[in-house]
């Protein structure tokens, strides 16, 4: 699919809950360079205004967006070929998000897992724009008219959710104003679990450190981190049928192949019927060739707020520029005077 977008406009973007990970990096930072060498127009976007549907630290929120910033540009995010900024500096978003509020119906967003999963038993207690993320989401994606978006195997529900708003929209006011968006989820690593639990996905904001690579995680930690992650007692499986069970050893499978850019497939051909040792270390050893150089380049781009800053600054422009019109156009859909 990658090579048949390049005419078409990509959005996509990572939220500054925390360090980003290596699931992170294998679900969207990588293929966004990939689409980026497309040639496709691309639009990314550290979602500020999304990360604080639950509490942050607001020096610690200023800081995690500086370092996803450095994230995407370490990966190979080159900002003059694509846009990269961060949420709130836009305005569009917001004001095209109230929009979406008012076309979205209370049922839809009730029925999102995301939402589900992290209100947990809290919800009554949660914030009411935890709730409606995928609103707001909906506006990130369509202020930019974007036809595709790369995301991981999470983000599948409220993309349909973006689709939903888009039809709604143009149906409730006789148009054919947004995009109905194409989601891009491809490749082994779309669902990359905690390396604690491998019924969970991995996460930046999990509490536990132990169940997640940080980009920012040194040698000794990666090693330490993938030794330490939880196996069962059998050996490596060698064939599909015999992993079904095992959701640890399947994520670490798919977490090689994810790293060596082949399938689950031929890992279990290479190490089935071994035991995990050594094949921790080999997987360790692919960690760290992937996320040192990253963290590496992201060591060196935090030296320098300023220009992380201006960085993200100047993307905000040329966001602007795009997105301007389109929400003006939107507010004369619906009738909203504005200048
Ligand atoms: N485990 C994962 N495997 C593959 N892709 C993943 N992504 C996230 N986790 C995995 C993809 O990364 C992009 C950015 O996600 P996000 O920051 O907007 O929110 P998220 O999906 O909720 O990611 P996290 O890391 O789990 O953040 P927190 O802990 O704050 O909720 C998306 O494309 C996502 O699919």
């Amino acid at each position: 699919m990658l090579n048949t977008i390049s005419s078409q406009r990509i959005f996509s973007g990572i939220q500054p809950s925390g360090k980003l990970t290596i699931a992170n990096y294998l679900g969207a930072l990588k293929p966004f360079v990939e689409l980026q060498q497309s040639g496709a127009e691309c639009i990314y976007c550290i979602v500020d205004l999304h990360a604080i549907t639950v509490w942050q630290d607001p020096t610690e929120l200023k800081h995690s967006t500086r370092l996803a910033a450095a994230c995407f540009i370490a990966s190979g995010i080159d900002v003059n070929k694509s846009i990269l900024f961060n949420q709130s500096q836009v305005s569009a978003h917001a004001e095209l998000a109230w929009i979406f509020n008012c076309v979205s119906r209370l049922g839809w967003l009730g029925r999102m897992t995301q939402f589900k999963e992290k209100a947990g038993s809290n919800r009554e207690n949660s914030s009411v724009g935890l709730f409606v993320y995928p609103a707001l989401m909906a506006a990130d994606i369509l202020a930019y008219h974007a036809t595709h978006v790369p995301v991981g195997e999470d983000q599948k529900q409220h993309l349909e959710l973006t689709r939903d708003i888009a039809i709604k929209f143009n149906n409730d006011f006789g148009v054919d104003f947004f995009p109905v968006i194409e989601p891009i989820i491809e490749g082994v690593a779309t669902r990359i679990m905690s390396l604690r639990d491998g019924t969970k996905k991995m996460s930046k904001s999990d509490p536990s450190d132990l169940s997640r690579i940080n980009l920012t995680d040194d040698k000794d930690t990666i090693v330490k981190k993938i030794r330490r992650a939880k196996t069962d007692s059998y050996p490596i499986p060698s064939h599909e049928a015999e992993i079904s069970n095992r959701p640890e050893a399947k994520n670490l499978i798919n977490l090689y192949a994810a790293l060596s850019d082949t399938t689950r497939d031929s890992v279990m051909q290479q190490f089935g019927g071994k035991g995990f040792s050594e094949f921790k270390d080999q997987l360790a050893e692919l960690a760290i060739e992937c996320v040192s150089p990253v963290t590496h380049e992201v060591n060196r781009l935090m030296d320098d707020n300023t220009e992380l800053d201006r960085i993200l600054a100047t993307g905000a422009d040329k966001a602007a520029i795009i997105a301007r019109p389109i929400v003006k156009k939107t507010y004369e859909i619906v009738g909203l005077l504005s200048q």
